[in-house]
């Protein structure tokens, strides 16, 4: 007879690929040219039916990247980074979406994909010693590894607001955005959500449409983007530097090629910190808070200087006293929810054709057919826009039936929130990366930056197994254990949990009150990961 070993040997033999890749955004384009590239054999699955991820789905007016576009993209080829031409410091959606279809096509991505193909679930077979994946067309593919490349925001979240399949106009969420667009010429249009894409959206929309009105629950500090064109000179410079430029982005707290500064906003006199401020105000972006005194996040004091700044600048540039009262935020420190940068999204409240709620004085009751009726009124509308979010971080993993070991559920797993070593990886789950994972630092920086580091991370571990003729890696119980705890450890320690942010998944009702991404700087975390890999991969077991 067969021993069960043996059994299990020849089973595997008959495993189909040796990766699974689940997406095609950064992420996924990325993972499958370093996979191609380490030999390894895979099939690659997205939803869309075309590459971009975030930037397939987030079409919406006025979408684009609040990172600068020659660090917003790839550094794994020199000559990619010498042929692309951005427009712009901040490119709007359709030249990100039109950047990652040239990645694909110049290294030829596509052919690894099955566009329009859900992955619905991946379980462990225990005795095979792979996972069996399945896809919305009915296909099984088995696979040593499994390659989440499925995104941290998209998961939309459209709130159950009573009576919403009964509008008689159209709704749409900024992250499902129609490919065909939508013209808002001559309509009554409502906005619901005041975060990123809503500040991108709404000044947009305005110009658009012949009314609009926007639902505010929590008013937003926000800082100008600065947006400008790059010049060909500029271009020039940039990609003379570029090299540089990006190695310090790799070691950079937020990914950027900036960071904080070596000292408090409390350390400096009251005439250094406003000329200072002012500054970086007018040089626009995240540099603002982020290349900023280093006390900001960790410090109430130091918060309320910063935060008081940023009102002054919102009540400079409302006409309308009530409306800015309307819109300047209170209740939490500024940057404990992701800091938008606009495009003139304060001044859009000073057009004669845009109207602002705030549903915390006067709640929504329900969408009847005609619009959005409040404690108040009625507002009349032929369209509605739910710039209202996403459920950040984990939604995109536990929708796939995820089951590791003896059959456990990873919603299961988190039902009190993620548990993960280093964003990358579960116990009882072998053979199953996370990309930009909770756990990581991901949304807390440069998207690309983070990304990068983790594809190369965990490509340069499987093609280590290979080389060792391991077959299995996957974190301890107590790795993930201590990881978890250092993660809210380090959140704990800054202002951020006093937000009811997404990054809380405060959001999300239901959704446990935990710090989802990794807040430890991710040059710091770039360079443990890299410790943990030269020691043999500390806190895994490999089989
Ligand atoms: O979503 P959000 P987002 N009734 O969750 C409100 C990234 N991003 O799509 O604050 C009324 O931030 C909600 O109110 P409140 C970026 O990381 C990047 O805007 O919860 N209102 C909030 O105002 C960003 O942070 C870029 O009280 C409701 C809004 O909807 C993340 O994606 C561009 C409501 C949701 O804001 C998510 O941004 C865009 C309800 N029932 C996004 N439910 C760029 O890089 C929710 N809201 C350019």
């Amino acid at each position: 007879a067969m021993s069960s070993e043996s059994i299990a040997r020849k089973l595997s033999a008959a495993t189909d690929v040796d990766a699974v890749v689940i997406g095609a955004g950064f992420s996924g384009l990325y993972t499958v040219y370093k996979l191609r590239e380490l030999g390894f054999t895979l099939r690659a699955f997205e939803q869309g039916d075309g590459v971009g991820g975030t930037w397939y789905w987030n079409r919406y007016p006025g979408a684009g990247s609040d990172s600068e576009s020659w660090v917003y993209c790839f550094s794994f080829s020199r000559e990619l980074e010498q042929e692309w031409n951005w427009s712009c410091r901040f490119p709007p959606q359709p030249e990100i979406l039109s950047y990652l279809e040239y990645v694909a096509e110049r290294f030829d991505l596509h052919s690894a994909f099955d566009f329009e193909t859900r992955v619905t679930s991946a379980r462990y077979d225990e005795t095979a010693g792979h996972w069996v994946v399945e896809t919305d067309h009915g296909e099984t593919v088995t696979a040593e590894f499994v390659i989440t490349a499925v995104g941290c925001l998209s998961a939309t979240q459209v709130p159950e607001i009573p009576g919403r399949d009964s509008f008689a106009g159209n709704w749409y969420h900024t992250g499902q955005w129609p490919k065909a667009g939508v013209n808002f010429t001559g309509q009554r249009v409502g906005v619901i959500g005041t975060g990123s894409s809503g500040i991108q959206c709404i000044p947009v929309i305005a110009e658009q449409a012949d009314h609009l009105t926007v639902f505010q629950r929590t008013p937003q500090f926000s800082v100008p983007a600065g947006n400008v064109p790059l010049t060909d000179e500029q271009r020039e410079t940039l990609k003379r530097n570029i090299r540089e430029i990006r190695e310090n982005c790799r070691w950079a707290t937020i990914g950027q090629p900036y960071d904080l500064k070596d000292h408090g906003v409390l350390d400096v006199s009251e005439e250094e910190r406003r000329r200072q401020f002012e500054a970086d105000w007018a040089k626009g972006g995240f540099e603002w808070m982020f290349g900023s005194y280093n006390d900001l996040l960790f410090d109430k004091q130091a918060n309320d200087i910063a935060a008081d700044f940023v009102r002054e600048k919102i009540r400079d540039k409302v006409d309308d006293p009530e409306t800015a009262r309307k819109l300047i935020p209170t209740g939490y420190p500024i940057g404990t929810k992701r800091l938008p940068l606009d495009q003139g999204y304060f001044e859009t409240y000073n057009r004669d054709n845009v109207d602002l709620i705030d549903v915390r004085e006067e709640p929504i009751v329900e969408i009847v057919p005609a619009g959005i009726r409040t404690e108040s009124r009625t507002v009349e509308l032929d369209t509605i826009v739910f710039a209202t979010g996403f459920d950040a971080m984990t939604r995109p993993l536990t929708r796939i039936d995820f089951r590791g070991r003896s059959g456990v559920k990873l919603e299961e797993k988190w039902a009190h929130g993620p548990q993960t070593y280093l964003g990358v990886a579960m116990a009882d789950f072998p053979n199953l990366f996370m990309i930009t994972g909770p756990g990581s630092p991901s949304v807390l920086g440069n998207m690309p930056t983070s990304i990068e580091q983790h594809v190369e991370w965990i490509t340069d571990c499987m093609a280590h197994m290979r080389e060792i003729g391991a077959k299995t890696i996957e974190p301890t119980v107590t790795a993930e254990q201590e990881w978890g705890e250092h993660v809210g450890e380090l959140a704990d320690a800054t202002l951020f949990p006093q937000a009811d942010s997404w990054y809380m998944g405060a959001n999300i009702p239901g959704k446990p009150r935990v710090f989802l991404p990794y807040i430890g700087g991710f040059g710091n975390y770039r360079k443990l990961c890299a410790d943990i890999a030269e020691n043999g991969y500390e806190g895994f077991s490999i089989s």
